[in-house]
């Protein structure tokens, strides 16, 4: 199947082919030395026994497990936020706010500047579950964040490729019951299987090239398939972005902002928010450990046995 890639001297085409499909995708946004560089690091810290990160996908601190082939089993949550690896976050950083995505998100929302909400790394593939990121976030007024995933390397077909739902943004939108918490989580999976199955949607999957960038809708369904070739990572990154005009879904009020190295980018919480939360992660790391507890709400598909 073939896969539509624009430019980013496309604007028009590039508009209207998100409009009508809640996702587009931008060829080669990202210059491959600075993906080498985030990925050298990446391998570092591999071997770093000191390293904790956030794991996205079961939602618990966590230290690099590695698969037998060498790839760190876990997704990491807001890893451009890891500042006791400054180099590393640094690296991140610099991918995520590169000025082609900037200019990108502009393109997508019409405002100037955007807010990074949230960052994700992947260095092998977690098989994620379907979903509408509009469930977990989103700006306010709804349907205005934008989200993006970014390809570090080569895509293989079997290495569990992100793949999404064409048109589904136009669809049915489902929301959390309670805007303080995901209790209704496993109740929201389920909704979204059978929003899949009553209605003619297909799934399209993007084994994308190092450096192409995807941006998707928050109401867009989307997921990742499990990796059936061990040999194969899936090294990518994803962010997602409201428009700075905006303020996050179910927030009270405007949170503080900080800048990024690109000034058309802020990122949540104040200049010492990411040093805080580095400190938190180790903090609950060794609280976990010590009382021995295991994961809240996750995201892997193996965890499920109907997805699909
Ligand atoms: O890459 C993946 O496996 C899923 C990423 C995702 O769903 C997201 O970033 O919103
Ligand atoms: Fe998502």
């Amino acid at each position: 199947m073939s896969i539509a890639k624009f430019s980013v001297n496309q604007p028009k085409e590039i508009q209207q082919y998100y409009r009508e499909q809640g996702y587009v995708i931008i060829c080669k946004a990202l210059k491959l030395d600075k993906i080498d560089v985030l990925l050298d690091l990446v391998e570092q810290k591999k071997r770093d026994r000191l390293f904790v990160f956030n794991s996205q996908d079961t939602h618990i601190p966590t230290r690099p497990r590695l698969t037998e082939a060498g790839f760190i089993e876990n997704s990491m949550l807001n890893p451009a936020n890891l500042k006791f690896s400054p180099r590393l976050s640094r690296a991140i950083e610099s991918c995520l706010v590169d000025p082609t995505v900037a200019e990108i998100l502009s393109v997508l929302s019409g405002d100037r500047a955007h807010v990074m909400i949230q960052n994700m790394l992947f260095d092998k593939s977690t098989g994620t579950i379907e979903h509408q990121d509009h469930y977990y976030l989103d700006a306010d007024p709804p349907g205005n964040m934008v989200a993006a995933w970014y390809a570090l390397e080569n895509i293989q077909e079997d290495a569990g490729c992100f793949f999404v739902l064409p048109g589904s943004h136009r669809g049915r939108v489902i929301s959390r019951a309670n805007a303080k918490n995901f209790s209704d989580h496993e109740d929201y999976r389920k909704e979204i299987i059978t929003l899949i199955h009553n209605s003619d949607y297909q799934y399209k999957a993007f084994p994308l090239e190092k450096g192409d960038v995807l941006f998707w809708h928050p109401y867009t369904i989307h997921g990742a398939y499990k990796n059936t070739n061990p040999q194969h990572s899936r090294k990518s990154l994803t962010a997602h972005f409201y428009p700075a005009q905006y303020k996050p879904l179910y927030a009270a009020n405007a949170p503080k902002l900080h800048a990024s190295i690109n000034p058309r980018i802020l990122m949540t919480g104040d200049a010492i928010a990411p040093y805080v939360d580095s400190f938190k992660t180790y903090l609950r790391f060794v609280a976990n450990a010590l009382r021995g507890r295991g994961p809240e709400m996750v995201m892997r598909r193996e965890n499920y046995e109907e997805a699909a």
